[in-house]
């Protein structure tokens, strides 16, 4: 794997930002968006689920999915390319990790100040932005009701269609712009605005590397593209930084 031009890059970094999808949590068996999913969602699609218009047409079969999601995620482990992430951390001066992950599989390996672009699979928020709900509502399998203005609650997280919230969004923008290193790994680069980061970096004069085993349409344009997964490219980058 030709990594020595990246490692030099990384080596002289001052600022490393990384990008994850949904590609990172592939090895902890999580299913990626965009693969078949499994079992009685096989039928759906998850860009038609994850949307405020499935949720208002069927509030009862979209927390179905998102409860399915969450049984499923906690019951997945972080990866070796999830705490490759958080030793690579330490050893540059500044490391911006945003994801497009819901899963909270990075927290659970160890990172910290994870900029969640999508927001997390296992918080309920209100559409009413006021209310705020500090515990999770019982509400016995069926549609949670906001305790602030009894409407229906929903899981935290961005559906298509939605705004980045402001803070992950200026946060992930500033940090594309500002690093000498933008790592995208595990993601088609197919959502955005979350796909644009890789070029604000590149137009910021960064060094830009993609790790996927099916490689996206920009990475002809990066400067190195590891054909690869994450759990093998991430720990063989730790381990050649660590000898130095
Ligand atoms: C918005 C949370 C505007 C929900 C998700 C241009 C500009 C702006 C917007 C748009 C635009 N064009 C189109 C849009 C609209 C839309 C969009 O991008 N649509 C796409 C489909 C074309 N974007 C939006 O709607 C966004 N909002 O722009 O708002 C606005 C502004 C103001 C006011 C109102 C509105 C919001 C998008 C957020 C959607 N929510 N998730 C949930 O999870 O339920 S996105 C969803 O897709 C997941 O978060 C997922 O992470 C994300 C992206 O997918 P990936 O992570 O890349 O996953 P995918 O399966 O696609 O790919 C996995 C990759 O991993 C594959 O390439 C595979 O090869 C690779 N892989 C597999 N195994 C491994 C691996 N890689 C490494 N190692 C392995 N082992």
């Amino acid at each position: 794997m030709p990594l020595d031009g990246l490692l030099t890059a990384l080596r002289e970094a001052q600022h490393v930002c990384v990008l994850t999808g949904a590609g990172i949590s592939a090895e902890s068996g999580v299913p990626t968006f965009r693969e078949a999913q499994s079992g009685l969602w096989e039928q759906y699609d998850p860009l038609d689920l994850a949307t405020p218009e499935a949720f208002l047409r069927d509030p009862d079969l979209v927390w179905r999915w998102y409860r399915w999601r969450r049984e499923l995620v906690a019951k997945a482990e972080p990866n070796p390319g999830h705490r490759a992430l958080v030793s690579l951390a330490k050893l540059v001066p500044r490391f911006t990790l945003v994801t497009q992950n819901v899963d909270g599989l990075h927290q659970r390996a160890g990172s910290s100040d994870v900029i969640e672009f999508h927001g997390n699979l296992f918080a309920d928020r209100c559409f009413v932005e006021s209310c705020i709900i500090d515990e999770e509502q019982d509400s016995a399998g069926g549609v949670p009701v906001c305790p602030g203005c009894g409407g229906h609650l929903r899981p935290g997280v961005v559906w298509f269609g939605e705004a980045i919230p402001e803070r992950a969004l200026n946060d992930s923008f500033a940090a594309a712009a500002d690093c000498d290193v933008f790592l995208s790994i595990g993601t088609s680069s197919l959502v955005y605005p979350a796909a644009g980061l890789a070029e604000i970096a590149r137009n910021s004069g960064a060094t830009v590397a993609e790790v996927n085993p099916d490689p996206t349409e920009h990475a002809a344009g990066f400067d190195h593209a590891f054909a690869a997964k994450a759990g093998t490219v991430l720990p063989e980058i730790l381990k050649r930084m660590s000898e130095t």
